[in-house]
């Protein structure tokens, strides 16, 4: 078991039910970059790892993650801001009218709301699935606080299995590392087959290189990039052992050939930022 405090309770990472946590919906703002106002400006800071806890435990979309997930993700990948406003840009090219888009691990629809105020955009099924109902939970709140928030629905699914009908734009931002890698090729073919030809998947990763000298480098420099945005060491080595063997990342030439396989004609990285790659690639 892993407990963490919060706010002077302990929350256990790893339990089916967590607790009851009850949240003022202001305090979960986007620190998204989306672009849209932003009704709060302070999220909840993220402190889950910064007291010794106990070996062993893994890590979980739970509601204590839920609760500050904002400040984790912007804190935790480096060029998240630049990735999610340039998700609505890039949707906005190749939006067909009255297609879906889907966001597929949403956590709290960060990269639909950077969709949602883009016009081309606002005449689509704007779709974010999860199956974490705790993120969802607090994506709802998140998500009432924008008036764009009105144009997303959102899903509990299993991206394994969810359907997905009649996409022109598929968003993948740091959500297939979460899948086991003998599924990710399925998740790639469905995908691929809800698209027309020139659609658009947007894929976003953590990346390991084929070098390991330059590997481990940019993995140092990934722990530099945290100590920067306020994480200690100590929080920062709790958080790498609680997400190993959960985040399991590839190389870029590894996401290339599956994409490939998966039917998508072209594809390539439009941006990266250390061990973080976004790629593009069309149906
Ligand atoms: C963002 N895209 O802010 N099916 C559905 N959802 C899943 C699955 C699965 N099999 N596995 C994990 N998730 C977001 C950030 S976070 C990335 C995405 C991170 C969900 C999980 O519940 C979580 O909400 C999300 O994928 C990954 O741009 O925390 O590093």
């Amino acid at each position: 078991m892993l407990s963490v405090p919060i706010n002077n309770t302990m929350l256990t990472m790893n339990q089916q039910d967590p607790p009851k946590q009850v949240l003022p919906p202001e305090i979960l703002a986007p620190g998204d970059g989306a672009g849209v106002a932003r009704p709060s400006p302070t999220p909840l800071r993220d402190q889950l790892y910064a007291e010794p806890l106990p070996e062993g435990g893994l890590f979980r979309f739970n509601e204590a993650v839920a609760s500050v997930f904002p400040d984790m993700i912007s804190r935790s990948v480096p060029g998240y801001t630049t990735v999610i406003a340039m998700t609505g840009v890039m949707a906005a090219r190749h939006a067909r009218a009255n297609t879906a888009i889907y966001d597929l691990g949403c956590s709290l629809g960060a990269s639909l709301l950077s969709v949602a105020k883009e016009p081309a955009c606002q005449n689509c099924k704007l779709i974010g699935i999860d199956n974490s109902e705790a993120m969802l939970s607090a994506a709802r709140s998140h998500l009432a606080q924008f008036p764009e928030g009105k144009l997303i629905t959102l899903e509990v699914g299993d991206i394994a299995d969810v359907a997905l009908d009649d996409a022109s734009v598929v968003i993948m931002n740091y959500t297939l590392q979460f899948v086991p890698i003998a599924q990710r090729e399925a998740v790639l073919k469905r995908i691929r087959q809800a698209l027309m030809p020139g659609d658009l998947l947007i894929l976003s990763e953590k990346i390991t290189l084929k070098d390991n000298e330059l590997n481990r480098r940019l993995i140092d420099l990934h722990h530099d990039f945290k100590r920067q945005q306020g994480y200690s060491d100590l929080e920062i080595a709790q958080k790498r052992d609680a997400l190993e063997n959960v985040l399991l990342p590839e190389t870029r030439e590894a996401h290339f050939d599956r994409l490939k396989h998966a039917g998508f004609s072209q594809c390539d990285v439009w941006f990266q930022c250390l061990n973080f790659a976004s790629f593009i690639a069309i149906a």
